[in-house]
């Protein structure tokens, strides 16, 4: 079709009411990047130009876009079922998912409470941890670790025990009671390294070291990304979520695995609590669950914690906790279609299958201008660019700029570079995405 035939997406033609997240609003106003359509590996800008999805959106659209399969499960539910009440009322889907997720989840990882985001699954888990302790007696322990650098959402909850400053400074003090782990990441220790670093798993002792300051009968949770993402991908050392798990074990305070991005297949297996042989007490889970149509999110939690709180009287509602879009029909419907595919596709393990040629792909940018550390494992890489001395966060900003121009959709947080492409890419579309961010490597000071 011609140009002049074919419908031409809309383009809004007044860009100031939408105040875009997440984004600097201004510089993005003068210069916008608008998708309108998406097939598969790539996205198409609103002037007709292919872009390859290098970041899976944001890390969500593991089956890569718009698969027919899902596009139908979302058309057909909506037409039959839009929605129920979520409280006192159900549907068979939420049920089937559930399940489906249950035992896609290690271990005795059984019972599933749903939410919409992972900011959400975040605050539920925490919550989650405070009422199992109160239902079981053990109502001091209030308490919350989180780590230094991580990202659990923007939540109160999740910016308390999240460690990333911006996201935190501006929003007072939040969540009491909350102390942090210190990262895993010491550049000299383990640059360049492909997968687990050797070193650093005696980072997790530190944990003992809250214990004995606060006291271990103050302490519900632990919380910790197995890999941290956003923060610039920083894979966890050999034999560190082994130690942290062992330290809880010893002190009766649960593990909190946010899985919210190593969940569904980014690192090679279901979920990274699989990869490393540790079974977390709740895992929180978003973005993969549906692809990224839907927004769609929950928690997975071992049977005893979901057994505490089945004791009381019948009648009685056991956690007073709930969204009105806890398993939305349409988030189901897309989840369960979402899984189908990574199942038949073999999608959820084909990141171990591709990471070898993943990681020398990476690597291969070791030595253009700039890269101080490339960290790649699974189907998810980090490049880290010095900063410039005068702006720290530039340089990435650039980058992600000059490779969408050219092409490539990744995503920069600060001037650490993220890929993690759809789980569908092809090595050929590996090494095409390498290609032009080495271009923009060169391309940009
Ligand atoms: N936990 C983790 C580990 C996450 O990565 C959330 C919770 C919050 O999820 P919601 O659905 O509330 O956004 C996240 C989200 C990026 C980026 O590019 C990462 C996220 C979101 C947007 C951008 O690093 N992670």
């Amino acid at each position: 079709m011609s140009l002049a035939t074919r419908p031409v997406a809309s383009v809004p033609n007044d860009l100031e009411a939408f105040w875009v997240p997440f984004t600097p609003n201004r510089a993005f106003k003068k210069a916008p990047r608008l998708i309108v359509r998406a097939k598969d590996m790539h996205y198409y800008t609103v002037d007709g130009k292919a872009v390859i999805d290098g970041s899976a959106g944001m890390w969500c659209c593991n089956a890569g876009h718009n698969r027919p399969p899902i596009v139908a499960a979302i058309q057909q539910q909506a037409g039959e079922l839009d929605y129920p009440p979520a409280f006192q009322f159900s549907h068979p889907k939420a049920f089937e998912l559930a399940s489906r997720i249950a035992a896609l989840a290690p271990g005795d990882l059984d019972h599933v409470f749903f939410c919409n985001s992972g900011s959400e699954a975040v605050d539920t888990a925490l919550k989650i941890a405070l009422a199992y302790n109160n239902v079981r007696g053990e109502a001091s322990r209030v308490r919350m670790i989180g780590r230094e650098r991580g990202y659990h959402g923007v939540g109160f909850g999740g910016i308390s025990v999240g460690g990333i400053v911006a996201n935190r400074k501006m929003f007072g003090t939040a969540l009491g009671g909350v102390d942090h782990l210190p990262h895993t990441y010491n550049r000299e220790q383990q640059a360049f390294t492909k997968g687990e670093p050797e070193w650093g798993a005696h980072l997790a002792d530190d944990l003992d070291r809250l214990v004995a300051l606060h006291d271990a009968s103050t302490i519900a949770a632990v919380i910790v990304e197995p890999m941290s993402g956003s923060t610039g991908v920083l894979p966890p050392p050999k034999g560190y979520l082994q130690r942290l798990r062992a330290i809880c074990d010893k002190h009766g305070i649960l593990l909190i695995f946010d899985e919210v991005i190593t969940g569904f297949g980014r690192l090679g297996t279901a979920f990274a609590a699989e990869r490393y042989g540790v079974i977390p007490d709740m895992i929180t889970f978003a973005k993969g669950v549906t692809s990224g149509t839907v927004p769609m999110a929950g928690v997975i939690m071992r049977k005893g914690i979901y057994d505490t709180f089945m004791r009381g009287p019948e009648h009685v509602i056991e956690l007073f906790h709930g969204y009105t879009y806890s398993a939305h029909p349409v988030a189901c419907a897309a989840g369960i279609a979402t899984l189908e595919i990574y199942q038949k596709e073999g999608l959820l393990t084909r990141g171990a299958a591709l990471t070898d040629h993943w990681q020398d792909a990476m690597h291969s940018l070791r030595g253009l201008p700039n890269v101080i550390d490339i960290r790649a494992i699974g189907l998810v890489a980090g490049v880290e660019l010095s900063s410039r001395p005068d702006a720290v966060g530039s340089r990435g900003y650039d980058v992600m700029v000059d490779c969408f121009n050219h092409g490539l959709v990744l995503r920069n947080s600060g001037d650490a570079l993220a890929l993690s492409p759809p789980l569908i890419v092809e090595r050929t579309q590996i090494d095409e995405m390498v290609s032009i961010l080495g271009d923009a490597l060169k391309r940009v000071a």
